[in-house]
């Protein structure tokens, strides 16, 4: 039998293990909701995005569960436009997006929750997490996560969720990229970057969900991008809610990421809501991209 999330995490600090935890049931529950929280609610996130009924649920219901752990001092949520203070005597701050892809609902296509863990206050750089993990609600539910130990995946079983690869790295070379905004309004040197790596044979997939992208970058390699473009040039994902946490997996499994200058992970936070040029994937992918942008 497969080694269950719990027994896989009693090689960490046990308060850190029992958040990972905590966020893998509250996970079961989210994915089980779904079903009951379809449609558009009246309001606009901070990003004047309109909410999905389901973003704000899920919004609501992992930081309530987040309260109740007592560990948790603050939370960064996509869906907030402030730090929210939890616990003062809490030991964790957590980034959070709890229905990332959520567009992809009414399509039934990939969705995910993304967290970041640090023990210091935030905002502050991506390299200084000390965990981060994203749950996948695919045709089955996945679990990704590191704790600064590699990166291991479970997959949900009945009654918890199941070792399914541990230490993933990605594989070498990658075959796969996948990357958002309109080709019409990448950059001329990106489109070039595209062009030859579609000359060498690397093949398009991109779902719309940030989460199921990067994870099939883990598994197949490649590169996936939501890039600078000419009508955005900052590209459409949060640093800390989306682009730091999957750098920071994605840098445990051997992997790399730039906003076109340095690593996603150094980026000093000038403000919880900012946005960044997001370029992730094999290193040598990145390291070739950087030298041409
Ligand atoms: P969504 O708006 O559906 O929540 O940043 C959120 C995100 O999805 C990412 O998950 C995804 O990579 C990207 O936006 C998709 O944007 P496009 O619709 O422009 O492709």
């Amino acid at each position: 039998m497969a080694r269950t999330l719990k027994q896989h995490l009693k090689t960490i600090d046990k308060e850190l293990a029992s958040l990972i935890l905590k966020i893998s049931d509250s996970s079961n529950t989210i994915s089980k909701e779904l079903p009951n929280r379809m449609g558009k609610s009246d309001t606009k996130n901070v990003y004047g995005e309109t909410q999905l009924i389901a973003d704000k649920w899920a919004d609501e219901f992992l930081i309530d569960e987040f309260k109740k752990t007592g560990i948790v001092k603050s939370v960064v949520s996509e869906e907030r436009s402030e730090v929210v203070k939890l616990n003062k005597k809490g030991i964790f701050n957590v980034t959070l997006d709890p229905l990332d892809g959520s567009s992809n609902i009414e399509s039934n296509n990939m969705v995910g929750t993304i967290i970041g863990i640090y023990e210091k206050d935030l905002p502050t750089q991506g390299k200084h997490q000390i965990a981060a993990l994203y749950v996948l609600y695919g045709p089955t539910t996945t679990l990704v996560y590191t704790a600064g130990n590699g990166v291991h995946e479970f997959v949900r079983a009945e009654k918890a969720f199941l070792l399914k690869k541990e230490n993933i790295k990605l594989p070498e070379p990658g075959i796969l990229y996948g990357i958002g905004g309109l080709r019409k309004d990448w950059l001329p040197l990106f489109k070039k970057y595209i062009k030859e790596l579609e000359a060498q044979g690397y093949k398009l997939r991109y779902g719309g969900s940030f989460v199921g992208d990067v994870n099939q970058i883990l598994h197949y390699g490649g590169i996936f991008a939501y890039p600078s473009l000419t009508t955005k040039p900052d590209g459409k994902l949060r640093l800390l809610v989306e682009s730091n946490p999957i750098s920071f997996i994605i840098k445990q499994a051997g992997g790399a990421s730039t906003n076109g200058k340095c690593s996603i992970l150094e980026i000093k936070p000038e403000n919880i809501t900012q946005r960044v040029p997001t370029y992730i994937g094999n290193k040598n992918l990145i390291e070739k991209l950087k030298k041409l942008l």
